[in-house]
């Protein structure tokens, strides 16, 4: 917890200002909330603000009876040639896209080896059944939950032409990236609503002791929301995806079927969530214990089975707001 949070004498006269009827008044002034059917969810409230008070996701379903929905891979406008001006966006792009000897070891000169590759993303607003028949308004990265995978190798530089098609600010964290700060969702790098921000993403071996460090550069990450004050409700909203780097032993490994590649690698994204009777997503935004959800699932739909006979490789996340 920060140092400057709300102490327990805070969060009881907060309670107060709920049970005095203003929560709604207080959820919205809290964080500048968008005027969306996702946003909206979280001013729904029970009659208790406790998390744990008992009245979980009403709706009842049967376990295991849906397939899991495995996201699809992230597909590049183009590699080297750039699709778009960057930069050419409100949000513009990291100085570092211009200047690679300051993002990485001039030594490596991977920059020339692997030519950029070119994505354009957009967060939009869209509905996922969680539950089977259950239509819940959620985020989602190209309107899908969770968000698609990106594949991308060490040394080759991405550049994420991200646009946001909400009414919410938003930020996109690359979590276990070593990238320039433009482009590491930093909480206050907005992505403001209608607008883009070009992520740079190095996709570099960090530097430790000015020695390039290899150990973690090849690794199961994932990206997600990061925005000031509503990182918790925007992820928890459906903004995370899994974005894996191979180097080049692991490749060799996929190219001499060592190790398998699509569509027997299946990242698997473990979740909890909780609903209101109306389908959209329990949230209290004034519990900074969390809000915890007693719908947990391996991917979503909650009802997900999935056949482990031919899967013999699982990249695995917790995307679970208290774990
Ligand atoms: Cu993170």
């Amino acid at each position: 917890m920060p140092a400057n949070s709300s102490s327990s004498s805070d969060d009881i006269s907060r309670r107060k200002v709920i049970a005095t009827g203003a929560a709604a008044v207080a959820a919205g002034v809290f964080a500048g909330f968008g005027d969306s059917a996702v946003s909206k969810s979280k001013r729904k409230r029970k009659s208790k603000d406790n998390d744990n008070d008992g009245n979980g996701t009403p709706q009842s379903f049967e376990p295991f009876t849906q397939p899991m929905a495995v996201p699809p891979v992230k597909q590049e406008l183009s590699i080297g040639a750039p699709p778009f001006t960057p930069g050419d966006v409100f949000h513009g792009i990291a100085p570092e896209f211009y200047d690679r000897s300051i993002a990485e070891d001039p030594s490596l000169n991977w920059y020339e080896a692997h030519p950029t590759k070119w994505y354009e993303m957009e967060i939009r607003e869209t509905t996922h059944e969680i539950i089977p028949g259950v239509q819940t308004p959620v985020f989602g990265y190209d309107g899908m939950y969770p968000g698609p995978t990106f594949k991308s190798r060490v040394g080759q530089p991405m550049v994420v032409r991200t646009r946001n098609m909400t009414g919410t600010e938003m930020s996109v964290h690359l979590h276990g990236g070593h990238n320039p700060a433009h482009s590491d969702g930093y909480p206050n790098f907005f992505v403001l609503p209608g607008r883009a921000r070009d992520y740079f993403y190095t996709n570099t071996v960090p530097l430790e002791g000015g020695i390039p460090d290899f150990g973690e550069s090849p690794s199961t990450m994932w990206y997600h929301d990061h925005a000031m004050d509503i990182t918790a409700f925007n992820v928890w909203a459906g903004l995370a995806g899994f974005f894996l780097t191979f180097n080049d032993i692991e490749m060799g490994l996929i190219n001499n079927n060592v190790i398998p590649d699509d569509p027997y690698d299946i990242p698997i994204v473990v979740q909890d969530r909780r609903l209101n009777a109306d389908g959209t997503l329990f949230f209290d935004p004034l519990d900074h214990n969390g809000t915890l959800g007693d719908l947990t699932s391996v991917g979503i739909p909650a009802a997900t089975l999935i056949e482990f006979r031919d899967v013999p490789r699982i990249s695995s996340r917790t995307s679970c707001r208290m774990r």
